[in-house]
């Protein structure tokens, strides 16, 4: 019988001097009902808690685990950097070498920087779109997440969907009022933002696959329509792929679905599981960035040397072994039909949406296409869900809201015994 006594008390005396006893929310388990367990260590597609539990690892840090925990190549490269030293705030060779892969696998970064989160590259990418068009309206979409800066905290207004109130205490009104929300997957619900403000609006940010409502793919030609419609108005198309990037393709979601966006963003994979994000795209775009031009952004650990160091590892690693993706989409596929199986075999309405590598099951009669199927799904039924596959050793993630992630490093026989706890629910 597992037990989480050591979790359960350093849970206790962390909340004491960190809000929540958690560095970031999702990772507290409020929404399953559950103590968070406290990780002591990670290898490969396991993670082992601090009460010696050891679980399948579907969260993988939230993405940047593609080759699983602790990849020899990577730990023995960030090594051999640590000891040439943490961070200089001077420029490195392996910046040069790490934009470089970049750019050949996203060709649209023609220019890039680096900063340490995705929410820093989200925030840099809108303030590029805004510098360049000289507009200051953005439009997002309900049920994507990008990241914690102000502006992107935000829920529909009261007075109509399309004006944004923000979905965060100490956010100002005023910080809100330049965000328009429209819905994933619903082209006249972006076409009515552009009808009404078209000429004020600096650019899209869209998820090019929404993985922070569950996964919802985007729907035939909707991706498409929103370059076309950005093109129209003189917007900019921004691709948040801090999830999709090297996830799905070698190229992300830009190249998978055979879109190209003006500026990309891109997070975890991207370090290898070390603090290290980007933004980039076309250069005449960029290069308003200072100290080219007039839109400032820095900071201390932009493209750390260490950091740096575990990205192009994990790139080298990925682009040598392509291969990998349809690996890893395949074992998805096979937990997939598993949880499809369970509810038919429980009666239950289960939908499982499922791309590449990304995973997620909803409890729920409805198609999951958009933001209200995805809410729609039971959150008790996750929630009994989430504490099955824990207890049996299964490391999913704590929220309907997420995404399950498997890496190169799942065994075939990992896949099988996970279905076999999917099924016995
Ligand atoms: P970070 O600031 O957390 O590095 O990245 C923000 C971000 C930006 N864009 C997308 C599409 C993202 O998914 C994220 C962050 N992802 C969440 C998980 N859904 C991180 C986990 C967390 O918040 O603890």
């Amino acid at each position: 019988m597992r037990t989480y006594k050591t979790s359960e008390q350093l849970f206790e005396q962390s909340k004491n001097v960190i809000p929540g006893g958690v560095n970031s929310p999702v990772r507290a388990f409020l929404a399953v009902k559950r103590t968070p367990v406290f990780i002591h260590h990670a290898k490969g597609s396991h993670i082992y808690d601090v009460d010696g539990n050891d679980y399948i690892d579907y969260v993988g840090s939230w993405g940047p685990g593609i080759l699983g925990h602790a990849h020899e190549e990577v730990i023995e490269e960030v090594q051999k950097a640590v000891y040439d030293g943490l961070t200089f705030g001077a420029p490195t060779k392996k910046e040069y070498q790490l934009a470089e892969m970049i750019h050949e696998a996203i060709p649209s970064m023609e220019l890039m920087r680096m900063v340490s989160s995705g929410t820093e590259a989200v925030m840099s990418a809108i303030r590029v779109a805004r510098g360049y068009t000289k507009r200051d309206m953005i439009v997002k979409f309900k049920g994507c997440y990008h990241g914690h800066s102000d502006g992107l905290l935000v829920k529909a207004g009261s007075a109509a969907l399309t004006s944004a109130v923000p979905d965060s205490a100490g956010v100002p009104r005023s910080y809100t009022e330049n965000t328009l929300i429209a819905l994933y997957n619903d082209k006249d619900s972006v076409r009515e933002i552009f009808e009404q403000y078209g000429e004020k609006i600096a650019c899209i940010i869209v998820e090019p696959v929404a993985a922070n409502m569950g996964v919802v793919l985007p729907q035939d030609g909707f991706l498409e329509f929103l370059r076309e419609i950005t093109n129209q108005y003189g917007s900019l198309l921004i691709f948040d792929e801090v999830i999709t990037g090297f996830r799905l393709s070698y190229g992300g979601a830009q190249q998978y679905y055979k879109v190209t966006p003006d500026l990309t963003t891109l997070g975890k994979i991207v370090g290898g599981g070390m603090p290290m994000a980007v933004y980039g795209g076309k250069r005449e775009i960029m290069e308003v960035v200072s100290p080219l031009g007039g839109v400032y952004q820095a900071g201390t650990l932009s493209g750390n040397p260490v950091a740096t160091t575990a990205g192009i590892k994990t790139l080298e690693l990925l682009k040598s072994n392509l291969g990998i993706y349809d690996e890893i989409e395949e074992k998805t596929r096979c937990l997939a039909e598993a949880m499809k199986e369970a509810g038919r075999r429980k009666g239950e309405p289960v939908q499982v949406n499922q791309v590449g590598s990304l995973l997620c099951c909803y409890f729920t009669e409805q198609q999951v296409n958009d933001y209200q199927g995805a809410t729609s799904s039971d959150l008790d039924r996750y929630t009994s869900y989430f504490g099955h596959m824990l207890d049996h050793g299964i490391y999913i993630a704590p929220s309907q809201f997420e995404a399950m992630f498997v890496s190169l490093a799942h065994t075939k026989e990992e896949i099988q015994k996970t279905c076999d706890i999917i099924l016995q629910q």
